[in-house]
């Protein structure tokens, strides 16, 4: 097999049909992956569980869910048509806005054709002979691709915890990360809520506002940073829209965390108590995840992390009228941002209504779920409908799912059994010609995610374009690249405060899960400085096959 025989389009005889590329996945990544093969003019097939484009926007649907990155940079950059003409309404935009422009999106750029919704990927299998994958799909259907590209998003396997008697509850069961497409009402209702992660930081004062009660049962506090989300004018997104190639290339190039914002120059312990007071009160007045830019070393430095962490229980202590209420709800186990820190409208204050418990389940674990109620400590709490905000399979559940077999018939589970080894997050040894987008190993999750999205499709594009203009069959990661590249995620992620939670970045919200520090921490800047260096050096730590034939002008 050859990518530059198959770019040529389906062959009308084929069966199973067949295609140059199979993308997993119809959400951010999905779908600009697929505008790119277009571009290249490459045959693609996109398969989506869902009924609609929009991944992470189309199943995350609960009260209050919105993103935490602005609006005006969470936004796709490879259009400026696209990025002059969208109005944002908000400075974050709800769910269902962001689920409208990736409709918008799909339509804009006539996606749908190639994308089979109602579809899942369960089987994807390397022929050694052929070079090629197999794909086979919940439809029974199995279809032929030079390569995968697995666009399976991050946070998109909603995790349901174990707690005895849950199956037995008789009123209606909702998880945050797979929410009924039709309105839930939840007037007259005693709700419970278990988690008080980013979702329900978002959903707690939303559920609160319609329900007859709310109690929230809480295992770990979380830091959280008020959004102060509020209305876009036209004057604010003219400001943007203006200075977008700047804002873009910031993002993509200087900031850590792919967001435009200020660069700190200095230390936390460098400034005298008021200054630094001064600083944070600033950056709390401002809202936003920025917050843990103030200083650069929050995420180095336990004594700085400290002061930060103290300025927020403080916060929370003058917001909470309930002594004791407030004291639950400061965060004391983990350095403030190692577990993702959230940002909320009105979360702490939703304690002072009286319509809202909170119930300390770290102390007082769950006994069982009852029928109409959730024993811990002891007590029984009725609730007539339960809320599960109790998180995701975070970076490896989504690929997990799927039986992905490369070489040898080895299968991916067991390869990761350890934990998720990658080389720049982006392929795994042995599995040839299947790229993971803001795979583990990569920055993905600690970033602006479209910031990520986009450099992973254009890299893999551009590799795909590479190839097909060699006449190569294969590529794939040499094992000790990816194994140099597993230790750098590994050392770099210890040089800083992370590891010290028990968060989802760690896998220590699953069970069983191997602990490892997944995503990696060195700053999209430098990571895609990494990459692209990889690229221009010929693909260095990746191995390909196949003759090198001459050079094919561009399909026209
Ligand atoms: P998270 O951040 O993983 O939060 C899940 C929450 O659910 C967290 O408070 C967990 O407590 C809690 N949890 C999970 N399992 C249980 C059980 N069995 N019993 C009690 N409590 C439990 O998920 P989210 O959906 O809120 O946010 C995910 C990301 O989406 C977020 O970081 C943003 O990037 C967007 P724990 O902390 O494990 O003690």
């Amino acid at each position: 097999m050859s990518a530059v025989q198959s770019v040529s389009g389906k062959s009308p005889s084929a069966t199973p049909e067949t295609y140059d590329v199979v993308v997993v996945g119809a959400g951010l990544a999905g779908m600009y992956m697929l505008h790119r093969l277009r571009g290249l003019k490459m045959t693609a097939r996109v398969f989506e569980q869902g009924d609609g484009v929009g991944g992470t926007w189309y199943w995350n649907r609960y009260p209050g869910a919105r993103c935490d990155v602005e609006s005006m940079q969470y936004s796709y950059s490879f259009s400026d048509e696209l990025q002059q003409e969208w109005d944002w309404s908000e400075r974050y935009a709800p769910q269902a806005e962001i689920l409208k422009y990736a409709n918008h999106v799909a339509d804009r750029f006539d996606l749908r054709p190639d994308i089979q919704f109602n579809t899942r990927v369960d089987r994807c299998v390397f022929d050694e002979d052929t070079n090629r994958w197999s794909v086979t799909t919940s439809d029974g259907a199995t279809v032929v691709a030079a390569f995968v590209v697995l666009a399976t998003g991050c946070l998109s396997n909603a995790r349901m915890p174990d707690i005895e008697g849950i199956s037995g509850f008789k009123g209606k069961v909702y998880h945050t990360g797979n929410w009924p497409h039709e309105p839930v009402d939840f007037t007259g209702l005693r709700v419970g809520m278990i988690g008080t992660g980013s979702s329900a930081i978002q959903s707690v004062p939303v559920i609160a506002e319609q329900a007859k009660h709310l109690t929230v049962f809480q295992r770990t506090a979380n830091f959280s940073i008020p959004a102060r989300n509020a209305p876009l004018t036209a004057e604010e997104r003219e400001i943007f829209r203006k200075n977008y190639p700047e804002v873009r290339r910031f993002a993509r190039e200087e900031a850590r965390n792919g967001i435009y914002t200020e660069l700190p120059d200095r230390g936390a312990l460098d400034d005298g108590d008021n200054d630094r007071r001064a600083k944070y009160e600033a950056r709390w007045r401002h809202g936003g995840l920025t917050f843990m830019s103030v200083y650069n070393n929050l995420a180095l430095d336990k004594t700085a992390n400290d002061t930060a962490a103290d300025f927020v229980r403080e916060k929370i202590a003058e917001i909470v009228r309930d002594p004791e209420t407030a004291r639950l709800l400061q965060p004391n186990n983990h350095p403030i941002g190692t577990k993702r820190i959230c940002i909320d409208t009105d979360y702490f204050a939703t304690f002072n209504r009286p319509n809202v418990m909170l119930v300390d389940i770290k102390s007082n674990p769950f006994e069982e779920i009852l029928p109409n109620a959730v024993r811990t400590g002891g007590k029984d709490y009725e609730i007539d409908a339960l809320v599960l905000a109790t998180g995701f399979d975070a970076m490896t559940g989504s690929v997990a799912k799927i039986d992905i077999r490369g070489r040898n018939g080895q299968t991916l589970n067991q390869k990761w059994a350890e934990g998720p080894k990658t080389y720049l997050g982006l392929m795994s040894a042995g599995f040839p010609n299947l790229f993971i987008i803001t795979g583990p190993g990569s920055p993905s999750v600690l970033s602006n995610m479209i910031v990520s999205i986009e450099q992973h499709v254009d890299w893999i594009s551009d590799c795909i374009a590479f190839m097909r203009d060699r006449g190569l069959d294969t590529m794939e990661a040499k094992k000790d690249a990816e194994d140099n590249w597993v230790a750098h995620v590994n050392e770099v992620a210890h040089t800083t405060l992370y590891p010290q939670a028990n968060s989802w970045y760690m896998g220590a919200n699953i069970p069983g899960k191997p602990q490892i520090f997944m995503p990696y921490i060195g700053g999209v800047g430098p990571y895609r400085q990494i990459c692209n260096d990889v690229a221009a050096k010929g693909y260095e730590g990746f191995a390909m096959t196949g003759a090198e034939r001459p050079r094919k002008m561009a399909a026209s």
